[in-house]
């Protein structure tokens, strides 16, 4: 959350920094900003309360705003509200630095207590405005700027993606990376720092990731990089291959319409290389020998967030189904604040589509000192923290997803938990070779199945007509189908700001039964399944209580199925093990055609930012 960027070049900056913005728009949207040096030395500073577009309008608007370095800035606000004066640029009391920070400074009152009975003005809300005060503050003392720098970070507690611009420094920036990613972009008679790389890609493909504690001090034609303790280093610096621009929207409305439609392909790219010609799993794929680790394993802890949590609800049915080991599942928030206890040779998983998430990683990071056999990552970034910490990874495929709600990201994480189930079960001999290669060759054919189930979307488009003046709506599913279940209510709430809620339909009568009258819509996810007639004698209760029912149902019972549902769509039978997978797609198009009806902003719903790296 928060995105920043920084240049220094022989050229404007202005255009590199504000097109950065909108790429890291996805993090933070709130308001923005930027600060340049310009022609007479000074810093000059504009922010805008919003959209990028609106900083990008106000920019325009002003044909002094040219400099050859400047930083800038996308907000999701955490300590104040949401206004151009809480705006990133935060400038010291003299005007001669600036600085933007992605995070949040935890002593920042007590620093601020401190600076203001020294005398200092503060101008924001912010807590990041205490950084650029002490900075001044110690300037008399450090003339250096990275040493500067280094004696101000020791003072602040929280976590931290700055980057610093000195008037008297005026071709120079530097950056740190504490809690909070920073990426370095190598140029050619230019450099840059970031928040990711996908914000560089119209300057550079070559890339170095600062790691926790690293600072960096950046100039035209040179970079120093520096660990915590101030000690000189050097990085590898990758050369990225983006395939295709994920920037681009293509024929699609919107970037989620876009990653929904995506699924296919991206599931495809994300099992593809995992699946030997024969259909036997590739084990190794989570890394090397981790079918001699995967033997000793004797039971799964997840540790996830949002959609990646829910897909680690699916994945408990499967690695209990298939490889016999116990599985627990916590959301990352709540894991890292309790003193839990470790059971004997257990794999602990973290799920991330940003790797960067700030619980899950702060999760992973306190696994890895308590007891746990090994970690496992599954990421859809590569060279994010999480994968870069865990032992052994797995990368989705998904590529950059920019919609805030997930989509691609949730089913190639699902594929990536069915692989990994086969390949436990496998490694623990508990699945036959006749099961593991019912499952993959299965497996194969979804990527064509979810075409089919995407052709239902003028279908269910019309549904949603019936969903605008909806406040409430509630989901239901039974087994697997209930984290899909969940996740659907994730996504309506998220787009279409209508309450949703999910429950296992066998809940109902235990509470949930007493919301539902005739204006309450209920979403039933009816998979062929051993759960069936137990759904349905469900949906009958609420039938019974004049519940308006939609329901997807597998192609095979469609026919059968002794409910009047006000609509019933068919999806393409499926066996019972993939269907997650399947039924999430409907689901995914219903929440975004209800929320395209309601005229909300499907990318970047209200008060969400999409990598969440605060806590
Ligand atoms: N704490 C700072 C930065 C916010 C941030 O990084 N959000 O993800 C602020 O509130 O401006």
């Amino acid at each position: 959350m928060c995105g920043i960027i920084g240049a220094v070049s022989e050229r404007n900056v202005l255009a590199i920094l504000l097109e950065g913005l909108k790429r890291l728009e996805y993090r933070g949207y709130d308001s923005a900003g930027v600060a340049l040096i310009v022609a007479d030395g000074k810093i000059k500073r504009k922010r805008a309360l919003g959209k990028v577009q609106v900083l990008v309008d106000k920019t325009t608007q002003d044909k002094n705003l040219k400099g050859i370095t400047g930083i800038a800035h996308t907000r999701w606000a955490t300590h104040g509200e949401p206004s151009e004066n809480n705006a990133h640029p935060h400038l010291s009391g003299s005007g001669k630095i600036a600085i933007v920070h992605n995070g949040i400074i935890e002593n920042f009152m007590q620093l601020k207590t401190e600076l203001i009975a020294q005398g200092v003005q503060f101008q924001s809300q912010t807590d990041t405005e205490v950084i650029v005060h002490l900075l001044e503050k110690s300037w008399d003392k450090n003339k250096d700027f990275i040493t500067n720098v280094h004696a101000v970070i020791k003072k602040l507690k929280g976590a931290y993606g700055l980057a610093v611009m000195h008037v008297d420094f005026p071709h120079s920036l530097v950056a740190v990376r504490s809690g909070s990613p920073i990426v370095i972009g190598y140029g050619i008679g230019e450099n840059f720092i970031s928040s990711d790389t996908l914000s560089l890609l119209p300057v550079t493909n070559r890339f170095a990731f600062l790691d926790e504690g690293d600072m960096v001090l950046i100039e035209q034609g040179k970079i120093e990089i520096y660990d915590h303790s101030g000690v000189s280093k050097q990085l590898e610096i990758k050369e990225l291959d983006q395939i295709q621009d994920a920037a681009s929207k293509g024929r699609y409305k919107h970037y989620m319409q876009k990653e929904i439609f995506e699924q296919p392909q991206v599931i495809a790219n994300t099992f593809s290389n995992c699946i030997s010609f024969d259909n036997e799993i590739i084990v190794d794929k989570f890394g090397i020998e981790s079918n001699l680790l995967f033997s000793q394993v004797e039971h799964v802890k997840i540790v996830a967030c949002g959609t990646s949590f829910h897909a680690g609800l699916v994945a408990k049915y499967w690695i209990e189904e298939y490889a016999k080991v116990s599985v627990d599942i916590e959301i990352a928030s709540e894991f890292r604040y309790r003193n839990s206890v470790v059971t004997k040779n257990s794999l602990f998983i973290t799920v991330s589509q940003s790797g960067e998430t700030a619980d899950t990683l702060a999760a992973l990071r306190q696994a890895k000192t308590c007891g746990y056999l090994k970690t496992l990552a599954i990421c859809n970034m590569p060279n994010s923290s999480m994968v870069r910490e865990a032992d052994l990874v797995f990368m989705t495929q998904a590529g950059i997803e920019m919609g805030v709600a997930s989509t691609k990201a949730f089913t190639t994480q699902l594929v990536a938990f069915i692989l990994f189930a086969v390949a436990l079960g496998k490694a623990k001999q508990t699945l036959t070779k006749t099961k593991e290669q019912e499952i993959l060759k299965a497996l194969k054919k979804v990527p064509e199945i979810i075409k089919k189930v995407l052709s239902l979307d003028k279908e269910i488009e019309q549904l949603s007509y019936n969903f605008v003046e909806k406040q409430h709506a509630l989901f239901l599913g039974r087994g697997m189908q209930y984290p899909v279940a969940l996740e659907g209510a994730l996504k309506l709430k998220e787009i279409s700001y209508i309450h949703a809620e999910a429950y296992p339909a066998g809940e109902l009568k235990h509470g949930p039964l007493a919301l539902v009258d005739k204006e309450m819509p209920i979403i039933a996810v009816a998979p062929n399944d051993a759960l069936l007639e137990k759904l349905e004698s469900n949906l009958q209760e609420v039938q019974a209580r004049g519940g308006e029912l939609y329901v997807f149902a597998d192609h095979a019972i469609s026919q059968s199925l002794q409910i009047d549902s006000k609509h019933t769509f068919v999806i393409d039978s499926i066996p019972e093990v993939l269907a997650p997978i399947v039924f999430t797609i409907p689901l995914q198009l219903f929440s975004y055609h209800v929320a395209v009806q309601k005229g909300t902003d499907v990318d970047q719903p209200r008060n969400l930012a999409k990598s969440v790296t605060v806590e």
